[in-house]
């Protein structure tokens, strides 16, 4: 049996800018909320910051043939709008431009499409100091204005853009208590929280709106990582539990972008905490996505349950469920199949990219030289096997991209989990690719799972 994945398939890799550029401080660029919280003592593990990384700001050439020689066929990364925008808005830097206009021409030679995230986290300080940062609509316009300036400038050679990554990751894990872990590091309670929601889902929508405008040949669709309700047993009924599980724990982020209004049952819940928005605002955010980013990393797992009121329970993972390096990585890879199945079945989504998926694994170089991540290649391997089992039964997933390329700034866990399949010395800079990226670039070439 032929078990190629579909023709055209893309094979790639994905960064953010403040996990991997460093340059902190480097031809103007202006500080981000990310350097700020890195810098304030107890917010990373061990004072951990992004001031250096894995320096690709300096060494971009050096990854961009890492890259080559894996087979690599597209490369996401983020750009830093702190960078281009040192203030987030007005001046732009030019010199900022002219880094990432080198790296996408780098890419472009190298033959490896450049799949452009513009929002992964890293909040202009100034935006936050000045506005108030996401809990004012404000940024959200200028959000608008930073995709414009990008997609009019980088238009003619970047053919993918996703406007925002993981919505929960900056907004509830920044502002809202017992999140706070993640910048800024505030604590509004739920009302708040709710408008910085939906000052992100609206930014999401101006975005949208822009990078069309600027550059109408370009694709446009988001990256997010969705609350992933998979059956336990997939049984008819557990299949059913899921899928309406997963329309609704994802309520406030994917089910409103795609539906382009909030769920009567979600407003309901959030009764006098419920966001305010006006019809316009929800037009804007309905705006039609070219195709849906998933990114996938862990499962919760679901029975059918008639006796919860919404006809679904999620199961708590017990203590001795198998985990990767981080705790929070659970061993689930059918939710490769799972979350593009219910996307294709729940909004008729008809192009589906698997924009992150990764795990940190306790790699170790030996004494040769070589980290044999033989962990990280069964992890993806399972995933890669249900990303076939999908794309065999005709949901349009088109694509994949292995979170990351290189190890990285973790966020509040610094340096200390490994995401990489290529090993970074944060002492020297050194790169060695793994053993999974030789795995990768096998898979690639036969365009099999190996
Ligand atoms: C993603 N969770 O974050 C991000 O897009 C990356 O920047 C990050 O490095 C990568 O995953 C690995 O952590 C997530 O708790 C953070 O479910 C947390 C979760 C999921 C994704």
């Amino acid at each position: 049996m032929d078990r190629s994945f579909p023709d055209g398939f893309l094979f790639g890799a994905a960064t953010a800018s403040y996990q991997v550029e460093g340059g902190a401080k480097q031809d103007g660029r202006g500080p981000s909320i990310w350097d700020t919280f890195s810098h304030t003592p107890g917010k990373v593990k061990f004072g951990h910051t992004g001031d250096v990384a894995c320096d690709q700001y300096n060494l971009y050439r050096n990854d961009i043939a890492l890259m080559k020689n894996m087979g690599l066929q597209a490369y996401r990364f983020s750009i830093s709008w702190s960078r281009v925008m040192p203030s987030g808005r007005g001046a732009v830097n030019a010199k900022g431009l002219d880094y990432y206009r080198r790296l996408i021409n780098g890419l472009l030679e190298a033959d490896i499409q450049p799949w452009v995230t513009l929002f992964h986290w890293d909040l202009p300080q100034a935006l936050e100091d000045d506005l108030g940062g996401w809990r004012s609509r404000e940024t959200s316009g200028y959000f608008g204005d930073y995709c414009r300036l990008i997609a009019s400038e980088f238009g003619d050679l970047v053919k993918n853009f996703m406007t925002i990554n993981e919505f929960v990751c900056f907004t509830d894990a920044g502002y809202c208590s017992p999140g706070q872990v993640f910048a800024p590091g505030v604590t509004l309670d739920y009302k708040g929280r709710n408008q910085v929601r939906h000052n992100a889902l609206l930014a999401h929508g101006l975005g949208v709106q822009a990078i069309r405008d600027a550059a109408p040949d370009a694709k446009v669709g988001f990256a997010e990582n969705p609350t992933i309700c998979v059956p336990v047993i997939a049984t008819e009924e557990n299949i059913i539990a899921a899928r309406t599980a997963f329309r609704e724990k994802n309520a406030h982020f994917l089910t409103t972008v795609l539906e382009g209004q909030y769920p009567d049952f979600y407003l309901e819940e959030q009764g006098a905490d419920a966001p305010d928005f006006t019809d316009a605002d929800m037009k804007i955010i309905a705006s039609p996505v070219d195709f849906a980013g998933i990114n996938l990393y862990l499962a919760r797992h679901v029975v059918a349950d008639s006796g919860s009121g919404r006809g679904y329970r999620i199961l708590q993972h017990p203590a001795s469920y198998p985990q990767m390096h981080a705790p929070w990585i659970k061993v689930s890879p059918e939710i490769t199949y799972w979350a593009p199945r219910f996307l294709s079945e729940i909004w008729g989504v008809k192009a589906i990219y698997l924009t992150e998926n990764g795990c940190a694994c306790d790699d170790v170089v030996d004494q040769s030289g070589e980290v044999n991540d033989t962990d990280r290649i069964f992890y993806l391997r399972n995933h890669l096997y249900q990303a076939l089992r999908a794309a065999e039964e005709g949901i349009p997933i088109l694509g994949y991209f292995c979170w990351s390329l290189l190890d990285n700034f973790e966020w509040a866990d610094g340096y200390t989990y490994r995401f990489g399949i290529v090993h970074v010395d944060f002492e020297t800079l050194k790169r060695t690719p793994k053993l999974s990226s030789e795995y990768l670039r096998q898979v690639i070439s036969a365009n099999r799972v190996l």
